[in-house]
């Protein structure tokens, strides 16, 4: 899944039924020393919960964490009030949150796709592993906290290839100002339309029909806080790219920001999305206390930077613990530049999977995300790709057959046939279990 906030995400993926490899006879699971009522929601596998902890943004030679400094440096620098930096920066918060932080908070829409027990991993109906850091925005803000930096590992469940991995990194910032702030040399100049009243936000019904600004707030803030906000980033991915660095602004769609952008940079003949960002509804400001302001929010992936930074070519190598890789961002100044060098590269090795769908599912409810969970649980991170290879409907039993690709590479040797046929037999009769199909 590349874009969680996108309206036009299928909303068909809903109806179907939901494969989970947790074990649904126990009332409990523990996670990250805590035990947890489980329900039917509950999808976290156990090769889910080992990524917990790992905290590869705070590990000194990991280049996420090179990445995450320069990241920190730069709002450091760029923004200081009586010479102490005016950002905070929380990089250690828990990924365990409630659907009310995750979404209700963020205004995010009870049948919203992001929600989906298919896209997130839940303990329960009511707790999860944060799939954005943008789900402690609230409770930072009715902390009091203005200028600020969440900063961690996030959840989702996707598909499998050199740039998505389940777990992710990322760098989510607010930036609040009040009118003295924002129009210091213009007292003349508004945040709020003189129709809104900012100590009375909830009689007042807040739209986002018109693409440049909520009704709320005058144009003349909105254009304002645009132009800091993307003055900020483009500013902070010159400093990590150099001035060169060709980029775009393309408009996007939040539920918690409006209007919302996403900014692209041009990597490798093609251009990347590297974050998401947007003036904050105000009602989520409104709730969370700080009236009378208005905030700039932005979210970001680690991995997509040091990827382009560095040029590491898998995002499995973030986690690898072989010397060989982390040697590579070892003892260096964060700004030094670094070219990932392959320490070797070990053949892959492609087995394909063909199956008959049982009667009661079709090509299209076919829930890829619990089978693509289920070959992770599986084969674990040798596992370099899945692709769906084949669909194909019987013309007379009208049986619906799917064929999959699955590509295994070891990291850091060389997988031998019977190594990878063995992992490859194993996922073929978990498939059948879990899903009723027929290998063909
Ligand atoms: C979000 O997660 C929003 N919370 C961002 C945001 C925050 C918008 C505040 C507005 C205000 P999105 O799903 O697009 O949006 O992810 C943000 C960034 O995370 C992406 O631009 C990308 O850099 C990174 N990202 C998303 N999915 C993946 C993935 N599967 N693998 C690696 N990086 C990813
Ligand atoms: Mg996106």
């Amino acid at each position: 899944m590349k874009i969680l906030f996108r309206s036009n995400r299928l909303c068909l993926r809903f109806i179907n039924k939901n494969y989970s490899t947790a074990p649904k006879s126990l009332a409990t699971v523990n996670v990250n020393g805590k035990e947890y009522r489980t329900d039917d929601y509950t999808n976290i596998t156990p090769k889910i919960t080992s990524y917990i902890n790992r905290n590869l943004h705070l590990k000194k030679d990991n280049p996420l964490s090179l990445v995450r400094q320069r990241i920190v440096n730069y709002f450091y620098g760029s923004f200081t009030h009586g010479g102490n930096p005016s950002f905070s920066v929380y990089d250690n918060l828990s990924p365990i949150v409630t659907s009310r932080q995750n979404f209700d908070d963020l205004l995010i829409p009870e049948d919203h796709p992001s929600r989906a027990k298919s896209d997130c991993y839940y303990i329960n109906s009511s707790t999860l592993l944060r799939a954005h850091m943008t789900a402690h925005q609230s409770e930072l803000l009715r902390a009091g906290l203005d200028n600020f930096l969440m900063i961690g590992d996030v959840y989702r469940r996707d598909e499998i290839d050199s740039t998505h991995f389940p777990v992710f990194h990322q760098v989510d910032a607010v930036r609040l100002q009040r009118k003295h702030d924002l129009f210091e040399n213009h007292p003349d100049l508004d945040i709020f339309e003189p129709s809104f009243d900012p100590w009375n936000p909830h009689a007042y019904t807040n739209s986002i029909s018109n693409p440049t600004k909520q009704s709320c707030h005058t144009l003349e803030a909105t254009k304002l806080m645009e132009a800091q906000l993307k003055n900020h980033l483009i500013g902070m991915v010159k400093v990590l790219f150099g001035d060169d660095i060709k980029y775009r602004w393309v408009d996007a769609y939040f539920p918690f920001t409006h209007p919302s952008w996403e900014l692209e940079i041009y990597y490798e003949n093609d251009w990347m999305e590297v974050l998401g960002c947007g003036i904050m509804r105000n009602e989520i400001l409104a709730n969370a206390g700080p009236n009378n302001s208005i905030a700039y929010a932005f979210g970001l992936g680690l991995e997509r930077l040091a990827m382009a930074l560095y040029k590491i070519p898998d995002i499995r190598l973030m986690w690898s613990t072989d010397s060989g890789f982390l040697s590579q961002f070892q003892n260096k100044d964060v700004n030094a530049s670094i070219e990932y060098k392959p320490v070797s590269s070990y053949p892959q090795c492609t087995n394909d999977l063909s199956f008959w769908l049982p009667p009661t599912l079709t090509i299209d409810s076919f829930m890829s995300n619990d089978f693509y969970d289920l070959v992770r649980d599986i084969g674990g991170d040798v596992v370099e790709q899945v692709k769906l290879k084949d669909k194909f409907v019987h013309p007379k039993t009208k049986k619906h057959s799917l064929c999959y690709s699955i590509v295994y590479r070891h990291l850091e040797r060389t997988l031998t046939q019977a190594e990878v046929n063995k992992i490859h037999d194993e996922i073929a009769r978990a498939t059948v279990n879990a899903f009723n199909v027929v290998i063909r």
